[in-house]
């Protein structure tokens, strides 16, 4: 359904990247064709008359939009001199570079419910973020239309002559062929309420969002563990089986998931009685093995008036109502259903208390939520979605707030999570449906994929795509939800899971079963190595998630944000950074044998982050690939920090010891940092107990000194090993000094030195990893 084009606002803006404004810039104004009322109206022949009326009303197949507040569109167009590269507003099923749509389809932002959605299709799914970038080489800026309504984005990209004003002779001027892309937004209904983002850089851009949207939320270091879901675990003899074959298998996993079938037909906040008859038990199992639970809980809600949350909340008026006044009725699972209102704060207040252990019976502290089908998903309504005329709290129509629905449905989770533990504990919740600013309350997935290669390869723009947007903690279903995958399928979605920021294996009800373990011994090898090499990572990976959630900067983001001023880079899609320090090129070919890494930047140094091989040549290499390769490189000059070895699940790695992989650059020099807190809790910001580190290699002095002195946090946790790549000679000697000692003695410090890939092992150092030291290497 296409907004009626009326009487658009047309604004050439031309200085988005010349303007005087600072480095953010707010338009708000009201679009003029709003106000147009029925009664203002004053030709009165038949046929306009009828014509009229169609304004007022839509069908879209048996379905009938009544437009109370009458017919109304806005809209803007923008244009970005010398710009031919644009990413960002998720979500779809497409390439991280947007496409020129002038031959196609617009980009729709139109949260839906898309079983196996078409992928390289511009159709709305699941979320929205109406937040563009465009990128040349020396500025980045963004476009951010806050409007919650269906919006689509049209996109534009051609070559435009421009006047470059010459001096000799002073008369004459001449002319150039610049890109220029013209980005023309149009929204159904609401206000003009934009945002120019100004950069200069990649980075400034991302700060400049979270000022106006928030950073995301630290999640709690178990959400960074590996997740098992499926629709659905049958019952309690199940999850205990599931959870005791992680064990018997050695693979590490922290979360298992239940689906819609735990509960009392789909009345959520409910247990089956038959299938999960001691729920505080069976979490009871999970909390001793140091592992959590999560349910899912959608936003229908049955009508039933023996069902409390039913009643109550009917009898509070907390659901959308039609446009008679009645309570929207549509249906989902549970059968005839209503919606909470979650726009409206109170029932949002309401909801919250829903979650605490008293209400939530069989609930415990390890059980985190999972936010479904809120978009919200209506089975039978028009486009699976709530009628556009429903109407919220204020008298808002559905159609105004659609996109944001999901959005208040996770942040009134996350505050009931929070409001649980008194304030206490970092919550977890996930949503399908999101937009501007979900980030603040937990992680997104990309709904029902298809365990297709297809599926894997998309998943790496999409989630490119939905991180530069602001939201870091994001993930798709390894495996693929519909379908069986293939085992080599399986074996490479865990490898590519395995380093992005949400990691979960899911799958359909009727898809068969696929526990880790189920594909044969060496598949079963292959993915327990995979899983492994996440839980070494989560020290990093834990670091730049405090990143984001300071600083804004993206966990996995595309090649460009590091490299802006490298024009090869500006496509790719196939490959990331995690962070600064990794370059990530997941296989996602059927029987390749060999990938093309691109490993860009003219002056970089790079390492085979398994092998250690320094890649001296940047541009794209041939890199050969067996079953077991997970193509990963680390950044010369970086300094990742790694667990010396895994546990059951991350609380059991509380004090393994750390592994610095120092890497260095042409000039020998290197630089990182670790992040670490209790993981859980929010002390780190209500009683700063964190400890932020940073680790510099300078003139052979390896030093560990504190990053921020506001943080205190005690563990007795230390760095065992140094690995230092791209030490051109084997040093003589290697000692290490405590700076707290005064007596300023140097301990003497096991090394090997590996001619071959130039790497130095140091090991044994015991230093404490909240202390300051130095190694010193001759
Ligand atoms: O709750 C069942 C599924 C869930 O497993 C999946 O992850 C969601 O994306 N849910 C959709 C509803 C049913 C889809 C057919």
């Amino acid at each position: 359904m296409e907004p009626a084009k009326e009487e658009e606002s047309s604004v050439q803006d031309e200085a988005v990247d010349k303007s005087n404004f600072k480095n953010c810039n707010h338009i708000a104004f009201y679009s003029k064709t709003t106000a147009l009322k029925k009664e203002d109206t004053s030709i009165d022949s038949s046929q306009e008359n009828q014509e009229d009326l169609g304004l007022w009303q839509e069908e879209f197949g048996s379905f009938l939009d009544i437009k109370a507040n009458g017919p109304s569109s806005i809209g803007l167009d923008f244009s970005l001199h010398g710009c031919e590269h644009v990413y960002g507003i998720p979500e779809h099923a497409e390439t991280l570079l947007l496409k020129n749509t002038s031959d196609d389809d617009a980009y729709r932002l139109f949260n839906l419910d898309v079983y196996g959605h078409k992928i390289y299709d511009k159709m709305g799914i699941y979320g929205s973020v109406p937040f563009l970038l465009a990128h040349k080489p020396d500025r980045t800026s963004g476009i951010f239309w806050l409007n919650s309504s269906e919006t689509l984005v049209e996109i534009n990209t051609k070559a435009v002559m421009e006047h470059v004003p010459s001096r000799s002779p002073p008369d004459i001027t001449k002319q150039r062929v610049v890109p220029q892309t013209d980005v023309h937004w149009m929204s159904e209904s609401g206000i003009i309420d934009v945002f120019l983002l100004m950069g200069p850089t990649p980075f400034d851009i991302f700060k400049q969002y979270a000022q106006l949207t928030g950073t995301q939320a630290l999640p709690p270091l178990f959400s960074l563990g590996y997740h098992q879901c499926r629709w659905n675990y049958e019952d309690e003899q199940d999850v205990k089986a599931v959870d005791a074959g992680f064990d018997e298998h050695d693979i590490p996993y922290d979360v298992i998931w239940l689906d819609i079938e735990h509960t009392e037909s789909k009345r959520y906040f409910t247990w089956d009685k038959k299938k999960f008859q001691h729920p505080e038990r069976m979490q009871e199992l999970l909390k001793r093995k140091k592992r959590k639970l999560v349910v899912i809980i959608d936003p229908h809600i049955k009508v039933d008036p023996m069902y409390t949350l039913y009643s109550e909340a009917k009898k509070k008026g907390y659901f959308v109502k039609d446009r008679k006044g009645q309570d929207f009725e549509g249906i989902c699972w549970p059968g005839s259903s209503s919606y909470l209102d979650f726009t409206n704060p109170e029932v949002r207040e309401w909801y919250a208390d829903q979650f605490s252990f008293k209400s939530y019976k069989g609930s415990t502290d390890i059980l985190f939520v999972w936010n479904d089908m809120n978009e919200p998903s209506v089975f039978k309504g028009a486009e699976l979605t709530m009628q556009r005329d429903a109407v919220h709290h204020g008298n808002w129509e559905h159609r105004e707030v659609h996109n944001l629905y999901g959005f208040y449905q996770q942040m009134a989770t996350a505050e009931g999570l929070i409001k649980r533990s008194g304030g206490q504990n970092r919550p977890f919740v996930l949503t399908r449906s999101f937009f501007a600013g979900s980030q603040k309350y937990g992680a997104v997935w990309t709904g029902d994929n298809v365990a297709e290669w297809s599926y894997l390869k998309i998943s790496i723009p999409m989630l490119l795509t939905i991180s530069i947007a602001g939201i870091s903690f994001c993930g798709a279903d390894v495996g693929g939800f519909i379908g069986d995958p293939e085992p080599e399928l399986l074996v490479r979605w865990y490898q590519a899971g395995a380093y992005q920021p949400f990691f979960r294996g899911h799958a359909n009800i009727e898809s068969k079963r696929r526990e880790p373990w189920l594909f044969g011994d060496e598949n079963t090898r292959i993915i327990r190595e995979a899983i492994r090499e996440r839980y070494t990572l989560l020290p990093y990976l834990y670091s730049l998630f405090y990143r984001a959630h300071t600083t804004a900067e993206p966990v996995m983001r595309p090649l460009w944000v590091e490299f802006p001023k490298e024009q090869e880079t500006f496509g790719v899609e196939d490959e990331y950074m995690l962070g600064n320090a990794l370059l990530v090129h997941p296989v996602i070919e059927q029987e390749a044998t060999t990938v093309n890494v691109l490993l860009p930047g003219s002056d970089e140094v790079w390492y085979d982050l398994r092998r250690f091989r320094r890649l001296d040549y940047p541009g794209t290499l041939k890199i050969p690939v067996t079953l077991e390769s997970i193509p990963v490189f680390q950044r010369g000059g970086s300094v990742v920090p790694l667990k010396t070895t895994v546990g059951r699940s991350t609380e059991w790695m509380t004090d393994i010891s750390y592994e610095l992989r120092v890497a260095l650059d042409s000039k020998d020099f290197a630089v990182g940092e670790l992040y670490l807190d209790d993981g859980h809790s929010f002390q780190y910001l209500h009683k700063k107990q964190f400890l932020h580190r940073k680790f510099i290699f300078h003139k052979n002095v390896f030093s560990s000194s504190c990053a921020d002195e506001i943080g205190q946090y005690h563990t007795k946790c230390v760095v065992e090993r140094v690995l230092i790549l791209g030490v051109q000679k084997q040093p003589t000697s290697v000692t290490a000094s405590l700076q707290s000692k005064r007596d300023g003695k140097d301990k003497e410090v096991v090394f090997t030195y590996d001619a071959k890939t130039s790497t130095l092992t140091l090991e044994k150092l015991l230093l404490n990893v909240g202390a300051d030291w130095e190694i010193h290497i001759k």
